[in-house]
C-alpha cells in the first residue's frame, strides 16, 4: 500500500489537546483499530514538543482514503498529506528523486527483499541486485544458521513462482521428458542433508590489488539443512538417450550481462559424473521449511561441496545434453584466472577450498583476562576437516578439539579453550586441513575475478 507523511500544524491558541474532550477525542480516532476502519494504517505517530505540529507515518490505498480520515485535523488546523517512501524503497529504487520501480507481480519487491534481510541482521551490500552478507559473529550460533540470516546472493531480480503453477521441466536428450509439479517432487522419495553453501566471492574485499565483483566480507557463507529429491532419481525416471552426458540447469531469473546482446536466463551446467560424486539434491525445504523466494522458491539445486554458484535457484527447466554448458556464469565467469611465470592461466571455479572462520572474539572485541574460548567454523569441499589449529599473537600453531558431528558436505565447529594472561592485543589465526591433506595458505592466491579466497583468518582482539 502507498505510504504518506502526514503533517498537521494548528495555531498555539486553538491547541485542541487543552480542551480534554476535543484531545481524547482526537486521541481515540488516531487508534489503530479507528484508522483500521477508514482503511488507515498508522505505522507511528508523535508530536514536536512546543511546536503545535503532529507526524505521522500512514499507509492507505490512496489520498482519498487518508483524506476522509483527516476530517478532525483538518477541523483542528492545516493538514499536509506528502507522498513517501521507505528507506529501502529509496535505495532499491536509486535515490529519492526517482520515482519507485513498478514491480511486476511475477518479481518480488525488491524493496521487500531487502527490508527482510536488514530487519532479520544481514549486512546488505547491494539492495539491486539483492545481495547481503552474515555478520562473521553470526557464524557462531547454532548448528544451522537461521534461514533469514542466511547470506543472500543474486544476479538478478528475485522471481516470486508461484508454486501450484510451477513446473520443473526435463528434456533434451532424455527417453521421456518430464513435468513434474511440487506434488511429484513431493512424492518422490525425499532426503535431508546438512550442506555448507559459500559463494565463490567470499572474501573478495580483502584480495590485494582490489578486484572487481561484489566486495564480500568473509560472511557470504552458511549452512542449512536441504530437504529434496536425490537429482539423479528424476534423471533415471526421464531415462538417458545415447551420447548424453552433460546437464544444464536453468533459474527463473535472468536480465543483460555484458557481452550478451540479448537478456539471459542464470544458467550452470554439470557433467553426470559431476552430479553422481556430488550427490546433488533437489531441494524445496531449507532447515524445515518451505524455501524462501529470495532462497529460490520452489525449488532449488543443491551441490555438496561446490561453491554455491553451482546451487541453481528458482530451477524451472533441466537440459540433458552432450554438449558443456557455455552459459555466461559457466563460460565467461567463475574462472579462477591467474598470472603465472607471466602467463594467463585459467581454471573453472569448482569445488570450496578448505577454510576456517574465527567467530569469537570478534574483531576488536575486548575480552577479560582468565580463560576464554575461541570458536570458529570450519569446512572443504574436498572432504571433512581434519583438524583446526590455532595460533595465538604469532606463537607456535595448536591443535583446536572438532566440536559436533562430523559431517561431508557441512561445516564443522571447533574451540580452543585457553587462558589469557596478557593484557593488551591479542592476535588469533586458524589455519583448517582437511581429510584430502589440503590446508590453508598464509595468503591465496590473486586472480582476477576474485574467487576462491582461503588466506588463513586473522583476528585481533584487546585483552583487558
Ligand atoms: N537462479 C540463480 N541461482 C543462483 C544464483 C542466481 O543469481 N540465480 N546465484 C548463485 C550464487 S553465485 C550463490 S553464492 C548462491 C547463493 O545462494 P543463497 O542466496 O541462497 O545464499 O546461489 C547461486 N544460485
Ligand atoms: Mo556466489
Amino acid at each position: 500500500m502507498p505510504l504518506f507523511i502526514v503533517r498537521h500544524q494548528h495555531a498555539p491558541e486553538n491547541c485542541p489537546a487543552r480542551d480534554p474532550a476535543m484531545g481524547v477525542m482526537l486521541l481515540n480516532h488516531l487508534s489503530r483499530p479507528s484508522a483500521a476502519r477508514y482503511g488507515v494504517v498508522i505505522k507511528a505517530e508523535a508530536v514536536v514538543r512546543g511546536a503545535h505540529s503532529l507526524f505521522f507515518i500512514a499507509e492507505a490505498a490512496d489520498e482519498t482514503v487518508l483524506q476522509a480520515f483527516l476530517a478532525p485535523f483538518r477541523q483542528a488546523g492545516e493538514v499536509e498529506v506528502m507522498a513517501a517512501s521507505t528507506c529501502a524503497e529509496v535505495v532499491a529504487s536509486g535515490g529519492c528523486d526517482q520515482p519507485a520501480a513498478e514491480v511486476s507481480a511475477a518479481l518480488l519487491d525488491p524493496a521487500d527483499a531487502c527490508q527482510d534481510a536488514i530487519e532479520a541482521g544481514l549486512l546488505v551490500h547491494r539492495a539491486y541486485p539483492l545481495n547481503g552478507e552474515t555478520s562473521v559473529p553470526d557464524l557462531a550460533g547454532g548448528a544451522v544458521m537461521p534461514n533469514g540470516r542466511f547470506y543472500l546472493r543474486n544476479h538478478f531480480d528475485i522471481p516470486n513462482l508461484d508454486g501450484e503453477r510451477y513446473r520443473l521441466s526435463v528434456g533434451g536428450l532424455v527417453e521421456r521428458p518430464l513435468s513434474l509439479s511440487m506434488r511429484d517432487l513431493h512424492n518422490l522419495h525425499a532426503e535431508s542433508l546438512v550442506v555448507t553453501l559459500e559463494c565463490a566471492g567470499n572474501g573478495r574485499s580483502l584480495f590485494d590489488p582490489a578486484v572487481p565483483g561484489e566486495a564480500w566480507g568473509l560472511g557470504a557463507v552458511s549452512t542449512a539443512e536441504w530437504t529434496g529429491v536425490p537429482l539423479i532419481e528424476v534423471i533415471e525416471r526421464a531415462g538417458l538417450q545415447p551420447g548424453a552426458t552433460q546437464l544444464t540447469f536453468r533459474g527463473a531469473d535472468g536480465g543483460l550481462v555484458e557481452g550478451r546482446d540479448a537478456p539471459i536466463r542464470f544458467e550452470r551446467g554439470l557433467s553426470f559424473d559431476q552430479i553422481r560424486e556430488t550427490g546433488a539434491l533437489l531441494a524445496y525445504e531449507m532447515n524445515g521449511e518451505p524455501l524462501s523466494p529470495p532462497h529460490g522458491y520452489p525449488l532449488r539445486l543443491i551441490v555438496p561441496g561446490w561453491y554455491a554458484v553451482a546451487s541453481v535457484k528458482w530451477l524451472t527447466e533441466i537440459i540433458v545434453t552432450d554438449k558443456p554448458c557455455e552459459a555466461h556464469y559457466q563460460a565467461e565467469k567463475y574462472w579462477y584466472q591467474w598470472v603465472r611465470n607471466g602467463r594467463d592461466e585459467r581454471e573453472p571455479v569448482t569445488l570450496m577450498n578448505v577454510r576456517a572462520l574465527i567467530a569469537s572474539p570478534d574483531q576488536g572485541e575486548s575480552l577479560p583476562r582468565g580463560e576464554t574460548a575461541i570458536r570458529g567454523v570450519a569446512w572443504s569441499g574436498a572432504g571433512n576437516i581434519s583438524r583446526v589449529d590455532v595460533s595465538l599473537n604469532d606463537g607456535p600453531w595448536r591443535e583446536a578439539r572438532l566440536v559436533g558431528e562430523r559431517r561431508s558436505s557441512a561445516w564443522q565447529w571447533w574451540e580452543l579453550i585457553t587462558p589469557l594472561e596478557q593484557t593488551g592485543p591479542l592476535v588469533v589465526r586458524a589455519r583448517g586441513t582437511d581429510m584430502a591433506g589440503r590446508t590453508q595458505p598464509e595468503r591465496a592466491e590473486w586472480n582476477r575475478l576474485g574467487y576462491g579466497n582461503n588466506s588463513i583468518h586473522c583476528v585481533t582482539a584487546q585483552v583487558i
